[in-house]
């Protein structure tokens, strides 16, 4: 298993390893155990998520069946947890949707640059049919999507220079998640681009290994970036989707009635822990420019001309994939009411 805990160095509560605390019920009572494991610390709002969902599904099932919670990468990584759902080792993981690329190759027009307009958009496609789609085609790598929770919009951090256009990014060494579009992206704009597991990020910063690295501001503050990076730049680059996994082989093996109570309990934990993500954000950049990041503003027309660099990559890409898949995500962005 990867040491991920030793990694990051904001883990506060060290000893809420798995949410044992929180509950009144025991795995020993219970017919049906599910080890739950996200990558990011206990101070996240995925975690409070995570637990929200362990109090629905025992509460709803009166303690049949016991949610044992794991963080800051306790289980493995993201593509190392979803192997294991695969194995059915484990039950249940809630990954950024770029490494599902490596499983399900649709996955990765969510990771098109500049591709949605808001987060309001984002969450109307995945909620509609294009979402439920991407869901079940889950189902053939021996996984179940229950729901879509939120990462949100990345943002760059490094600890070299301040990066307000796109010509700033010119030569930075940037981790960047294991995902061949977020590769050739960062490439175009001229940045050297480092994939690598999320729990190893913190100590390549630290050891100037890289020079930064993208994630939502809830990620660079509550991991301690401000430790290792000195800028902070809100580029909003990718909205960047968390999808809440199950174990199928798991999943099939539970009674329907108890398989509906959890596609029930991720889907209103999911909307709990978007409301949390939301309401932190604008506190989050005061603090963060607080433990003495500088802060840059990227400009809407910086923006625009980052997006202009990198449109090139999302049309190659999307010409690889099915192609009336693609029409139709751009139709239901298009057609949102929320755009
Ligand atoms: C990344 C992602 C991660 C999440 C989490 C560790 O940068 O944004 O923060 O997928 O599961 O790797």
């Amino acid at each position: 298993a990867s040491n991920g805990a030793d990694t990051g160095n904001n883990d506060e509560n060290e000893s809420d390893t798995n949410g044992e605390e929180d509950s009144e019920y025991s795995s020993a009572e219970a017919s049906y155990v599910i080890e739950a494991g996200i990558g990011l610390n206990n101070q996240h709002p995925q975690y409070e998520g995570l637990l929200r969902f362990k109090e629905l599904v025992e509460e709803g099932t009166d303690g049949d069946v016991y949610v044992e919670t794991y963080h800051s990468s306790q289980l493995g990584d993201d593509r190392q947890m979803m192997e294991a759902l695969q194995l059915g080792s484990q039950e249940v993981t809630i990954p950024s949707t770029a490494p599902v690329t490596n499983f399900v190759e649709e996955y990765a027009i969510l990771d098109f640059p500049f591709l949605f307009p808001n987060e309001e958009v984002a969450m109307d496609v995945l909620n509609g049919e294009m979402g439920d789609e991407l869901l079940a085609s889950l189902e053939d790598q021996e996984m179940v999507g229950l729901a879509w929770w939120e990462n949100g919009y990345r943002d760059l951090t490094n600890s070299v220079q301040p990066v307000a256009t796109a010509d700033d990014f010119q030569g930075l060494t940037l981790r960047t998640m294991e995902n061949e579009v977020h590769l050739a992206a960062f490439s175009e704009l001229g940045a050297n681009p480092t994939p690598m597991a999320f729990g190893e990020l913190f100590t390549a910063m630290q050891q100037g290994t890289v020079d930064g690295q993208e994630n939502p501001l809830a990620t660079i503050y509550l991991e301690g970036y401000y430790e290792v990076q000195d800028h902070y730049s809100n580029t909003n680059h990718v909205y960047s989707p968390f999808v809440f996994l199950m174990s199928k082989q798991f999943y099939d093996g539970l009674p329907e009635d108890y398989q509906q109570l959890v596609r029930d309990a991720a889907q209103e934990a999911g909307e709990f822990q978007i409301e949390e993500n939301r309401n932190q954000n604008e506190e989050l950049l005061d603090a963060l420019v607080e433990e003495g990041v500088e802060y840059t503003e990227v400009t809407d027309e910086a923006r625009q001309e980052m997006a202009d660099i990198v449109q090139p990559v999302n049309d190659r890409f999307a010409q690889e994939m099915d192609q009336d898949f693609v029409d139709r995500f751009y139709d239901a962005i298009e057609n949102s009411e929320y755009n």
